[in-house]
């Protein structure tokens, strides 16, 4: 398994994240990657490659054009306005409103952004375009014949839509590798998100698409984050219809119910006829994760990437959530060694 990595996600080095009324340090910060590194190579994944440079010619086939502008612009556009602070929206494109982009940045940041936890700071879109690296060149490792990659994204990415930003991710990782393997000649991939969190931004960008079929294992939105998406009864639309399917889970969410929604996914997967998986690894399903409420254990990760691997498919792994404690490394690590086994 190769792993994919760039020094460049510490560019995004947020400084606040509004929680609980108050602007905290981050949950999504460099440490996370640097204890997840740390265990994979722990663990004897020793090949640890720097991604090639992509440009943007498969993101702007799964992201708005005006969007990419945006992320890139924001943050001088900020600074110019005379902000102090980190862009963190304050109004928005609400129920009944116009959807037109202000000239004025407070207002574009609202209009772009789909939860306002997350800050746009210095650095963030080269951050994010160095994640998007990562997972392209683990899919074109994966376009080169090989059976696994692991793209050690940072930021994440599944909560960022076509044109939203939110949850921590600005550029869908998962969304614009799987474009990379269609472009590659893949006729249907899938993505199968892992991650506590509904993959709201991916099943923006999927839905209504019937080469890329989308599941997710998430904590019920009527009680977690990001809360107005993720039902089960949204299974796609249009050509899409059929290709998207949501396993909402309660609190307290054991390994075995999980395990069950897991093995339903990938039946699924296989039977739509996926050639490849891309896996949204978010390990704060975690018992010990802090802004998650499953209850995996670390031996659990390792029966996670049996699981998938049984699949028989090629696999690129991208790395989403997962929060609060080193064991997420040695977590990630635990999935990889079972897609293996
Ligand atoms: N302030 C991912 O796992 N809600 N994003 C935070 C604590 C947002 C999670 C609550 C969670 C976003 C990629
Ligand atoms: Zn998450």
């Amino acid at each position: 398994m190769r792993v994919f990595y760039s020094e460049d996600h510490r560019l995004r080095d947020a400084k606040t994240e509004l929680h609980g009324g108050l602007l905290v340090k981050p949950f999504e910060g460099p440490f996370r990657a640097e204890w997840i590194l740390e265990a994979v190579r722990k663990a004897g994944f020793a090949d640890v490659v720097a991604p090639a440079d992509h440009g943007l010619a498969t993101a702007l086939k799964i992201h708005d054009a005006r969007y990419l502008e945006f992320l890139h612009t924001c943050w001088e556009r900020w600074v110019a306005q005379g902000f102090e602070g980190e862009a963190i929206p304050t109004a928005f494109a609400y129920r009944r409103s116009r959807q037109r982009v202000p000239n004025h940045i407070d207002g574009a940041v609202g209009y772009y952004a789909n939860s306002v936890e997350t800050s746009i700071s210095k650095g963030t879109y080269e951050a994010a375009l160095s994640s998007m690296n990562v997972a392209l060149s683990g899919a074109d490792w994966l376009n080169a014949g090989n059976r696994f990659a692991f793209s050690l994204c940072r930021p994440p990415g599944h909560h960022a839509g076509v044109d939203l930003f939110g949850g921590y991710c600005f550029i869908n990782n998962a969304a614009v590798a799987a474009e990379r393997l269609l472009e590659h000649g893949a006729a249907k991939v899938a993505i199968l998100d892992v991650d506590f969190h509904h993959g709201n931004g991916t099943q923006d960008i999927t839905y209504r698409r019937d080469d890329i079929f989308f599941a997710s294992l998430h904590g019920d939105p009527l009680d977690a984050f990001p809360y107005f998406l993720g039902y089960a009864d949204e299974t796609g639309e249009g050509r899409g219809e059929g290709c998207n399917v949501n396993y909402p889970m309660p609190a307290g969410t054991p390994w075995h119910v999980w395990s069950a929604a897991l093995a339903d996914a990938l039946a699924r997967i296989k039977a739509y006829g996926a050639e490849a998986i891309v896996v949204s690894l978010g390990v704060d399903t975690f018992e010990e994760d802090p802004i998650s409420f499953f209850k995996l254990k670390t031996p659990d990760f390792r029966r996670m990437g049996e699981m998938i691997a049984a699949s028989g498919l090629p696999i690129l792994t991208c790395m989403e959530g997962g929060y609060g404690v080193p064991q997420i490394g040695l977590n990630v690590a635990n999935v990889l060694e079972g897609l293996q086994a």
